[in-house]
């Protein structure tokens, strides 16, 4: 009845359409945007926005999603798009489907509009090539750094069994202004980090790797960081930014910020100090706390 229907409210927010009725109190969550896994990707990018990561287009964030999270969002997929090459091959990774950030899309606007800024992939049989399924829309393609990002998810994934499904990348100033400063070692990152926090030896007791400056967006760039990404969760890309891997998204993201934040005290000290420490935590006291917290240090990077 006409009556019926007037009260009836369609409210509208994004490509979710959600049916309100006075008979109907209860809403019907009726989109992708209600997937958990697609509401937990979309706070990461924001948090990493509000954290100053994310000037303009910079930084990428990409998600393997699990076998049900795909089909919880299988529903809302698309007539999938063309295949297309990678330049990088993951054998181990055929047939997956990853949640990515777009290339030249903004992560100020991700919430705002998930479905032109952010997609679902999925990847062909052969390991080395995408296609779109889902969001990413008119025209959009996943992130420029996609090969690098495969190629970790690859690397990471065989190193750790299949746990680790996140990769992020952002541009974290402290660190980037010490690429200026120290020598591009695994060694000296490490431990100028190690050292800037107690907490860091327990958040990343393997170390940092670190990429020498290279053009981003290529394949070079990609299988250079997956060399590293065999022995590292993290790799530092030389005035530019980091590479954070994790099992899920608030590890990934715990990583980005306790490296970025040591970094941040690093700076503060060097300029406070104008170069000169007066102390600072013993190679003796990271054994300490390895030894105390029960994790494994990377012994090569300790006297
Ligand atoms: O997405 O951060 O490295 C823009 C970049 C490239
Ligand atoms: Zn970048």
């Amino acid at each position: 009845p006409a009556g019926r229907a007037r009260r009836r409210r369609l409210v509208c927010r994004g490509d979710t359409v959600r049916k309100r009725s006075f008979k109907q109190k209860r809403v019907t969550a009726m989109g992708i945007l209600d997937v958990k896994i697609v509401r937990d990707y979309i706070r990461m990018c924001t948090d990493g926005w509000e954290q100053g990561w994310h000037e303009r287009n910079g930084g990428n964030l990409t998600y393997r999603m699990r076998p049900e999270e795909v089909e919880q969002c299988r529903p809302y997929f698309r007539t999938a798009g063309e295949w297309v090459s990678m330049g990088v091959t993951g054998k181990n990774l055929a047939g997956e489907y990853f949640l990515t950030t777009g290339s030249g899309k903004y992560f100020r606007n991700v919430a705002l509009d998930p479905a032109h800024n952010i997609g679902i992939v999925e990847i062909d049989s052969a390991g080395g090539a995408w296609r779109i399924v889902w969001g990413l829309e008119d025209g959009a393609k996943p992130t420029s750094e996609f090969p690098s990002h495969f190629m970790n998810h690859s690397v990471r994934a065989a190193a750790t069994e299949g746990v680790y499904r996140v990769i992020y990348h952002a541009h974290t100033p402290n660190l980037i202004a010490m690429t200026y400063v120290l020598p591009l070692t695994a060694r000296d990152f490490t431990r100028a980090l190690w050292q800037s926090a107690t907490e860091c030896p327990v958040v990343f007791p393997g170390g940092v790797g670190v990429v020498p400056w290279m053009v981003p967006g290529g394949a070079d760039i990609a299988i250079a960081t997956s060399e590293l990404m065999k022995q590292y969760d993290a790799a530092v890309w030389a005035h530019h930014g980091l590479f954070c891997s994790g099992p899920d998204f608030d590890t990934t993201f715990g990583l980005m910020h306790t490296i970025e934040k040591a970094a941040q005290i690093w700076v503060l000290a060097q300029s406070a100090g104008q170069g000169k420490i007066c102390q600072t935590i013993s190679d003796d006291n990271l054994r300490a706390i390895a030894g105390e917290f029960g994790v494994t240090l990377n012994e090569a990077f300790l006297d």
